[in-house]
């Protein structure tokens, strides 16, 4: 039977929530054409759409946002901020944004030209989509082994490095302005990457003169995965596992909305003084001065704090396990979902799920559809929705890999109750499976669809 971990917290504020009526949440899903990103929060029981933003901070955040410096420039809090980011990283130049995909926008603006590639392990939708609209080519260069659901294997978001050494000749490095790996790899099931990777991806690199930039979003869950599955690791500090991680590359881009536990906030880090110069003029341009980047003093104070706060090994201890727990749980009512867990969320495995719809009629989508209607619970599609296109020679569409639907898990916010009602929704529609239908879209914009899409059944 799965273990529950006892949380290293106690409730202080509660927000509640509310069920509705299966007849009420088809008429709501109806109307907002079969996408969740539609459905109003409020008529969500169970919120597992995503780990982004959600994170419930802790008094101790609170306190800092009271703390709030709201000078245009040289605030306090962003010194404080500062020094955090420093020591974890340990990158000699940083700027705050307002969350993850800025600092890509502002990074990718500065260094990608049109026609040049991007390699990492797996880029997620806004990287992808950032490389993109700077005319670049975004390239996942993932080991085979995280491409395999059922696998059991400790560090399934590894790149291929030879792949990567082959790519790099290839197309040669004058045409890779930057290469990136993504701790943990959220598209591939929010698989740890290996330290030994981590060094490999920076050595192939810098062999041929290429930055190397870790996207950092879950950097505390990855060094944690890396304290648990790699012996050499096992008596080190999780900061000092940070450190070394960071060490082997020349900067990072952070969405704090995950690892830093905040509601809103991000940051661009680098070692190049050339680069954070332009850096510095695109912030301005699109953020705002490099002191505060697209923040508020208070922000900035909660990011700092909560930089701390995800490092806290007893906070990770809990963290994994929670997420295990869930994992473990559908695993033992036969529900199929990708294995290991990752540490964020536990990624339901539709392939398996629902194996008589076709990529074609997108069943990621239709399960995440079934599993509001189901119990209210809202997950989001990584699958077709997401990442499916069109091949640029043939015309035909290439349908992803890995077709899932992710349950992702707000930091420090569902009790063991709420993953024991997740567990009886996903069992009760598995055992339905086979009333389930497909979905065609009535609208799809180019980039990021997936956010606005609108679907209608097969
Ligand atoms: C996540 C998100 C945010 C999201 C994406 C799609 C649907 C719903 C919510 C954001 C990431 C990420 C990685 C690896 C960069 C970003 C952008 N993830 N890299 O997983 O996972 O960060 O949201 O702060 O701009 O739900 P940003």
């Amino acid at each position: 039977m799965a273990k529950f971990p006892v949380e290293p917290f106690k409730i202080k504020v509660v927000e509640p929530i509310r069920q509705t009526s299966a007849e009420e949440r088809a008429e709501i899903l109806r109307r907002a054409g079969y996408n969740l990103f539609a459905v109003r929060a409020e008529d969500v029981y169970v919120d597992l759409l995503t780990d982004s933003g959600t994170s419930a901070m802790s008094d101790r955040q609170w306190a800092g946002v009271m703390r709030g410096d709201e000078a245009y420039a040289g605030c306090r809090n962003f010194f404080n901020l500062e020094e955090a980011v420093q020591t974890i990283t340990g990158f000699r130049h940083f700027v705050p944004t307002h969350q993850g995909r800025a600092a890509e926008n502002v990074l990718f603006t500065c260094t990608v030209a049109p026609g040049q590639s991007v390699p990492s392990n797996m880029h997620f939708d806004t990287t992808q989509a950032n490389v993109l609209a700077r005319g670049g080519h975004p390239v996942n260069l993932i080991a085979l082994a995280g491409l395999d659901p059922t696998l059991h294997a400790p560090f399934k978001g590894d790149m291929d490095v030879a792949r990567l050494e082959a790519f790099i000749q290839e197309t040669g490095p004058e045409n890779i302005p930057l290469g990136m790996l993504t701790v943990t790899n959220n598209s591939g099931g929010g698989q740890p990457v290996s330290m030994a990777n981590i060094r490999a991806t920076g050595e192939a690199l810098h062999k041929y003169g290429i930055p190397f930039f870790l996207d950092a979003c879950r950097y505390a869950e990855n060094a944690y995965f890396i304290k648990l599955r790699d012996p050499d690791y096992a008596e080190t500090p999780v900061l000092e596992i940070a450190r070394e991680m960071f060490s082997y590359a020349d900067g990072c881009t952070m969405s704090a909305k995950k690892d830093a536990l905040v509601n809103i906030g991000g940051f661009l880090a680098l070692h190049d003084e050339a680069l954070y110069q332009r850096v510095c003029q695109e912030l301005i341009i699109r953020e705002g001065f490099p002191t505060y980047g697209g923040l508020a003093g208070r922000d900035l104070e909660a990011v700092a704090r909560g930089l701390w706060e995800g490092l806290d090994e007893g906070y990770l201890a809990y963290r994994i396990a929670h997420t295990r727990y869930l994992a473990d749980r559908l695993v033992e009512e036969g529900v199929p979902i990708l294995e290991p867990p990752g540490g964020h969320a536990v990624y339901l495995n539709v392939k398996r799920f629902l194996p008589h719809i076709p990529q074609s009629e997108l069943p990621g989508q239709a399960l995440t559809c079934a599993l509001y209607v189901e119990g209210g619970v809202r997950g989001v599609e990584i699958g077709s929705v997401m990442f499916a296109h069109e091949d640029a020679a043939t015309g035909e569409t290439v349908y992803p890999d890995l077709e899932l639907v992710r349950l992702a898990i707000p930091r420090r916010v569902y009790t063991q109750a709420h993953l024991d009602y997740v567990v009886e929704t996903c069992r009760t529609l598995y055992e339905r499976r086979e009333e389930i239908l497909g979905l065609r879209y009535t609208y799809a914009p180019r980039l990021l669809r997936h956010f606005t899409a609108r679907f209608e059944p097969v």
